[in-house]
């Protein structure tokens, strides 16, 4: 095992991965920037090391400062949490050449995965079921119209480099395929330097089911069973569960399988995330990306199958062994994680960032928060507005979602807003409960009170 390691991140993923360390007997090494100085996470690690000034290309984002930290203070690999560095293959690439090693899998594999366009390619080589589309990129607008003729409207523009809702468009006729080509070129150009593009059918209606996958450098690779993230808002997930409530276990089975068969075909080692949309009607599914990375919502696969990823991470990235086998993972009860961040539901989800004078989480049977705020805790305008995540395990999802109801009661935050009221909203929502939602249930459902 390492002796130390320097966590590339910040918030409470930071913690999460210290508190791993602490337990394998590794020592930890925090960075942070001049917005983060008073953070837990560099108050909880062994050492801390001021890489930069708030903006994320000053600080969490700078390769050579936090490699710099890394030299110094002489640690043996680097963990980037999720976001940030954390499927940027150059930087798992630099960390190579500097003998560090980086806590996630191959550049190699990082690669393959990271371009959609060849991690499809590779899907249907191994027979994983995606949507209708161009085999390849699409070159020009020609050849645009004919594959959205074969496969009929509506279609889906996506970014090769894409990822998580950036340069896609949805265009329900030729005029908007046109259109929606020229702006997902560009917008890709802009944000990824790579223009390419591809098209598939756009899956109406859809779920977002997405499968943990967790292997060694030995050839040993599991997957630890589901997680239905349809609940999101602009592609922000903001309920997380596990299992999926809906599905039944022949089509659990072969999306596990597929998942499986496509990161083995990719020699994948480390946690990783294999995405799917999911028809509900006709169980059917088609894969979406591959997430090379530990996902936020990995505590509900944790709590499901016992099995600590984190911890699994570090010894994957030593060189360990998985040490267990895929029917040795057995999944115990129903999980649930709700996504308390700094903004203003009632006002478009506003970023509320500034201090929490009263920060008084819930606890009891059943109850994880993952958070690194406390009372006093500035929250800075410069990342991502996520504070908490709010956690509960019970035997079964109507008492996972009992659990959640009486625990954001208990859950006091003074005076930013959050999204803590339309969490409380939510778990009463009738159609929650029955779980006949969509990935644009959320949508909707603002449109429909902005209307009342
Ligand atoms: C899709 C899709 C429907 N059909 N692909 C969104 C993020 C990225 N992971 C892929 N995404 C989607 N891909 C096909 N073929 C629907 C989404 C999608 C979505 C699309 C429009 C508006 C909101 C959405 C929320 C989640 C996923």
């Amino acid at each position: 095992m390492f002796s130390r390691i320097l966590i590339a991140n910040r918030g409470e993923v930071a913690l999460r991965i210290i508190r791993a360390a602490r337990e394998l007997g590794v020592e930890t090494v925090a960075v942070y920037s001049t917005a983060d100085s008073e953070s837990a996470h560099v108050r909880l690690a062994d050492q801390s090391v001021c890489i930069g000034a708030p903006p994320a290309a000053e600080s969490y984002l700078n390769i050579p400062r936090i490699i710099s930290a890394a030299e110094v203070a002489n640690v043996d690999a680097i963990h980037p949490g999720y976001g940030f560095l954390a499927e940027n293959a150059h930087f798992a690439e630099v960390c190579r050449s500097c003998k560090i090693e980086f806590i996630g899998p191959s550049v190699e594999s990082m690669n393959l995965l990271g371009d959609k366009v060849s991690c499809k390619r590779l899907a249907r080589k191994h027979k994983v079921p995606v949507a209708p589309g161009s085999t390849g990129k699409i070159e020009d607008i020609d050849s645009a119209r004919k594959v959205a003729q074969q496969i009929g409207y509506p279609v889906i523009v996506k970014a090769a480099a894409g990822g998580g809702g950036r340069g896609m468009r949805v265009a329900h006729n030729e005029v908007s395929l046109r259109s929606g080509l020229a702006q997902a070129m560009s917008e890709a150009e802009a944000a990824f330097g790579n223009a390419t593009i591809y098209l598939e059918k756009f899956i109406e209606k859809a779920r977002h089911i997405e499968v943990q996958v967790l292997g060694d450098q030995h050839g040993n690779l599991v997957h630890l069973f589901e997680r239905d993230c349809t609940m999101q808002r602009r592609h922000q997930k903001l309920v997380e569960e596990a299992p999926c409530p809906i599905m039944n276990s022949d089509t659990r089975s072969e999306l596990c399988k597929s998942a499986v068969r496509l990161c083995r075909a990719a020699k994948y080692y480390s946690a990783g995330t294999v995405e799917f949309l999911m028809n509900p009607r006709k169980k059917e599914f088609f894969l979406m990306e591959v997430n090379t990375r530990l996902q936020v919502e990995h505590p509900v696969t944790e709590l499901i199958t016992g099995i600590d990823i984190v911890k699994l991470q570090m010894k994957i990235a030593a060189g360990e062994k998985l040490g267990v086998t895929q029917r040795q993972i057995k999944p115990k009860g129903h999980a649930i994680e709700l996504r308390i961040n700094a903004e203003d539901p009632a006002n478009n989800f506003t970023p509320n960032p500034g201090r929490i004078d009263l920060f008084d989480p819930p606890g009891g049977p059943g109850i994880r928060i993952d958070t690194h705020c406390h009372n006093g805790y500035r929250v800075p305008p410069n990342y991502d507005s996520m504070i908490a995540k709010l956690i509960a395990h019970a035997p079964t999802r109507d008492e996972a979602i009992a659990t959640l109801r009486r625990a954001l009661i208990e859950f006091r935050i003074d005076p930013i807003k959050t999204t803590i009221p339309l969490h409380a909203d939510l778990m009463r929502n009738a159609n929650f409960i029955k779980s006949t939602i969509d990935i644009h249930f959320i949508e909707r459902l603002l449109e429909q009170k902005k209307r009342v």
